[in-house]
């Protein structure tokens, strides 16, 4: 056995143990030494059974995704993976028990149903989020899940993913018992249990109960693709995990893997699946922040307090309470604070009536919620997260007042879309304690939060904030300060050409539709109804002394705003919406005002292509995102994707801006740019990086591992 897996004894049963932290993947040596194992206990007479768990956190938590680019790079060939070790396992004539605590994910649970039964605490999970990687199981998950659970459970957990805690996998059929207590002992007892009962030992591929009735099979394959249909826009690997689960329901066990192997190698050779797996590291590789060890002590945050009780202060106020932090909630009136209560109340009380909340737990984190009028108690907060009018005036005066009476080692947020950072902490006398938390809106759904470093900021804020992301179950992304920071700096161009696009001759349905069609979660237009067309109206007029003399700027979103249509929140912008209704209706004024604005300006409007629409308004975004980079306002490539993909409705499965950048290729991206140059002028004037890494052959991905990352 190797040191990656190691065999011993209780009594007459052996205990295989599997050390491969941090999760136990099963990387190369792991499937070896399980084999291994398994083997030396099937030859030794004093043992009647056989317990397989997993040492430190968590029981086997899948293949080891780093193996895959081997794969599809050719490094590495795909061999026929992990059958040969389930095969052993399974036909093993001694009872094997997997012991399950933590997460059995992917291959984990794979290598579970391999074994002849699965014991769990009741705090574990099982899963197969292969879907999330853009693949299917590919070790025998598509053939045996529905065998022991049936298609419907089977296509449920195949095609989207979810982790199943304990409690209902045990009702699935799934697992067979929840060990209360110690894990291992309670495993050994069942391993001696079912070695006692003298029975053969039960393996998943000979049940057929529950697949056997085609009517149930065929309903539960329909509800499973339309399911598909409604979730997984765009995605190829949800629609092939529920054909591998239909072969399970029609053909013999060895055929199905066959197919299943089949549909595995396509998903795993596709664009999607390495996007989604360059995704599922960016979404680590952000955290990690060069020059600042992640030894540095952090400042705890026990108590938080929020500065202004509107629609993203009540949003942040209950991440924080989510999180299990007690919050101060400040408005400055009666009225304002009950108004900021009541909108939590309903989000809270929306979760609820969907069942993924309990009253309960609802209470709970009401509970922590303190409304108040004063600063009376903002002495005890660690952070104090200003959520005031995007006005730099007010902002500046809220931070003046926080500077008087917050404790000197309590960070101070601002979560401020674009205004500078540095100003707002030169209105306090600890410029390295404030730093920019910007949620996006709605804030207690979006995943993300761009953490604005200013220049004094310190490395313990920093680093505290980071970690203090992934506490409120974020992702912090750390981005530099400028104008717009990195996402709304970047969305900026991604508009300004949205809207250029409907001056020379697209209609507003068109670029949404094309946008949209790509895999946008909206289109641009859409986008900018849902926000409010009248906050980057203002935001343009309050920067309007810095735009360039003689720069083409979009001429309709203003004419928009000055005739009261902001967009969904007055019931029409660049749509028109019925009352109640949030579904986009094309609008005739739009359409014509547009027209005449384009013949008062001299634009000769034409039929405007997708391919067209596309490139303008994508490369818009990787051509500034190129400048980003080079300005070190973004640390990597990864995290201008990461922070595109979980703010912007990106497709992740086009791996973000840059992923997708690269996927087109630089060389082709930077002609683009230099021929919208010439047609549109210094807008599309090329980013220096982006030339050089076309030039050089380069890639983004290839920026970032220069830097080491
Ligand atoms: N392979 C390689 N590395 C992995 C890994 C994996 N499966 N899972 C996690 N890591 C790394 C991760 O990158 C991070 O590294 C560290 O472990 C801690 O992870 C054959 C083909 C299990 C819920 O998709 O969902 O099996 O940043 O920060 O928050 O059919 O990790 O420290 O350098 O996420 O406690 C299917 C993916 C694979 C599970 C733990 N399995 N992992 O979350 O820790 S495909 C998955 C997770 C497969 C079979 C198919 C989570 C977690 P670093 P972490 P965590």
């Amino acid at each position: 056995m190797s040191e990656l897996v190691t065999l011993s004894k209780d009594g007459d049963i052996a205990v295989i143990t599997i050390n491969n932290p941090p999760v136990n993947a099963l990387s190369p040596g792991v499937p070896e030494g399980i084999v291994a194992s398994v083997q030396a206990a099937q030859k030794d007479g004093s043992v009647k059974g056989i317990v397989l768990v997993g040492g430190g956190r968590t029981f086997i938590a899948g293949a080891d995704i780093k193996e895959f680019g081997k794969i599809t790079s050719g490094q590495k060939d795909r061999n026929v993976g992990l059958h040969p070790v389930l095969q052993v396992m399974e036909d093993c004539p001694k009872p094997i028990v997997c012991a399950i605590h933590g997460t059995a994910f992917g291959g984990g649970l794979e290598t579970a149903m391999a074994c002849h039964y699965r014991v769990a605490v009741a705090s574990a999970q099982v899963g197969q989020p292969e879907c999330k990687l853009g693949i299917i199981p590919g070790a025998g998950g598509t053939q045996r899940l529905p065998r022991l659970a049936g298609v419907a459970v089977a296509a449920e957990m195949c095609a989207f993913g979810d982790p199943v805690p304990a409690p209902r996998a045990l009702q699935a059929g799934i697992i067979d018992k929840i060990i209360d207590g110690d894990l291992v002992a309670g495993a050994v007892a069942y391993a001696r249990e079912m070695a006692a009962s003298g029975k053969p030992s039960r393996r998943a591929r000979d049940l057929t109960g529950k697949i056997s009735d085609p009517k149930v099979n065929e309903a539960a394959l329909a509800a499973g693709r339309d399911a598909v249909k409604k979730r997984s826009r765009g995605l190829l690997a949800p629609r092939k995990a529920i054909d591998a689960v239909e072969a399970a329901s029609r053909l013999p066990f060895d055929q199905g893997i066959a197919k299943e192997a089949e549909l595995f190698k396509e998903c795993l050779f596709s664009d999607q699946s390495k996007a989604l797996i360059h995704v599922f590291f960016g979404e680590r590789a952000v955290a990690k922040i060069p020059g600042i060890s992640k030894d540095l002590p952090l400042i705890p945050i026990k108590r938080a307090a929020v500065v202004g009780g509107g629609t993203m202060g009540g949003g942040i106020t209950m991440n924080y309470a989510n999180a299990g932090i007690p919050v101060l909630f400040k408005e400055i009136s009666q009225e304002a604070l009950d108004k900021g209560l009541g909108i939590i109340k309903k989000n809270y009380a929306a979760t609820v009536s969907k069942g993924r909340l309990t009253q309960e737990q609802m209470d709970q984190r009401m509970a922590l919620i303190e409304p108040v009028l004063t600063y009376d108690k903002f002495e005890e907060a660690d952070i104090i997260v200003e959520a005031v009018f995007e006005e730099m005036a007010l902002k500046k005066r809220v931070f003046t007042e926080l500077d008087k009476i917050a404790r000197p080692d309590a960070i101070l947020a601002s979560n401020t879309s674009t205004l500078n950072i540095d100003e707002i902490a030169s209105a306090t006398s600890r410029p390295a304690q404030v730093i920019g938390h910007h949620f996006f809106s709605p804030a207690n759904v979006m995943r993300v939060i761009e953490i604005v470093r200013g220049k004094q900021s310190s490395p313990r804020v920093i680093a505290t904030s980071m970690a203090l992301a992934k506490k409120l179950n974020k992702v912090g992304i750390l981005v530099g300060n400028c104008r717009g920071f990195l996402g709304n700096r970047m969305f900026h161009h991604y508009q300004r050409e949205a809207q250029f696009l409907l001056e020379e001759g697209a209609t507003v349905e068109q670029v949404d539709a094309v946008l949209y069609d790509y895999g946008m979660a909206m289109g641009p237009l859409a986008v900018g109804d849902l926000a409010g067309l009248d906050v980057s109206w203002r935001i343009r007029k309050e920067f309007k002394h810095l735009d360039p003399p003689g720069i083409r700027v979009p001429l309709v979103s203003d004419q928009l705003c000055e005739l009261g249509r902001y967009g969904q929140k007055t019931g029409a912008g660049w749509y028109r919406y019925e009352a109640g209704n949030r579904t986009p209706l094309p609008d005739p004024q739009v359409q014509k005002i547009i027209e005449q604005t384009a013949a008062k300006a001299g634009i000769k409007r034409r039929a405007i292509s997708t391919e067209e629409i596309l490139e303008r308004t994508l490369y818009s975004l990787v051509n500034e995102g190129a400048n980003i980079l080079a300005e070190g306002i973004a640390l990597r490539a990864v995290d201008i994707d990461m922070l595109y993909i979980l703010g912007y409705g990106y497709p992740a499965y086009r791996g973000g801006p840059m992923w997708y950048a690269d996927t087109v290729g630089l060389k082709k991206v930077y002609a683009k740019v230099c021929e919208f140059e010439k047609q549109h002028g210094s807008l599309w004037a090329p980013s220096p990086l982006l030339k050089e890494l076309a030039e050089s052959g380069k890639t983004f991905a290839d920026f970032d591992k220069s830097k080491g990352e």
